[in-house]
């Protein structure tokens, strides 16, 4: 039964970012214990952390799922490495893809390898402003709503692409 939620956050800023994320979609979809539910536009947004690497290309998707959480990382690491994920070590550094689980359910996990929900989605618009586009009625953990959080966020330097 595909009868869990969970919510994806997909980033890449090097090798063609727009193709990795469009290929992560689709490997997301391909697979038995997932369907893709719903997936927000791309969006360019300058890197979080050291600047001096190329702009982000960031999406979010909704999926229905069969995988249990620590299940569901493994099978994301599995896609990043297909994408030629290589884990240098330099936090916030560049990367060919990134999957992060964003929300799983309502659950709330600290684990040494899986943090629910994802720690930083607070306060990074390239998450919350995609994440708004598929789940515009979303109440947060802290009882606030996504909207207000979007609202809370700084906007410059996220631009919606036009892939059409
Ligand atoms: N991990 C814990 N919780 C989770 C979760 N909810 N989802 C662990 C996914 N992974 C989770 O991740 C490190 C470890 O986090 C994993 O082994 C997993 O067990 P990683 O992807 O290997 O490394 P990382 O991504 O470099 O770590 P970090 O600090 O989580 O980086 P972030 O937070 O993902 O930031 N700027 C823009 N504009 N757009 C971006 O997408 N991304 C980053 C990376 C930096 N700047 C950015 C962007
Ligand atoms: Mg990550």
């Amino acid at each position: 039964m595909l009868s869990d939620v969970a919510y994806i956050g997909l980033g890449s800023n090097l090798g063609k970012p727009t193709e990795k994320i469009k290929s992560a979609l689709g490997a997301i979809e391909a697979h038995s214990q997932m369907v893709l539910n719903a997936s927000s536009s791309f969006y360019a947004s300058s890197p979080m952390g050291p600047q001096d690497q190329p702009d982000y290309v960031n999406a979010v998707c909704r999926i229905k799922t069969s995988l249990q959480p620590q299940e569901l990382l493994a099978t994301l690491q599995d896609i990043e490495n297909s994408h030629g994920r290589e884990r240098i070590g330099e936090r916030w550094g560049p990367r060919t893809l990134d999957l992060d689980i964003l929300l799983y359910n309502d659950l709330i996990l600290n684990t040494q390898n899986l943090t629910l929900p994802h720690y930083g989605m607070q306060e990074r618009e390239f998450v919350l402003v995609p994440l708004f586009e598929i789940a515009p009625d979303m109440i947060m953990q802290d009882g606030r709503s996504l909207a207000t959080w979007v609202a809370k966020c700084d906007l410059e330097g996220l631009y919606r692409l036009d892939l059409s």
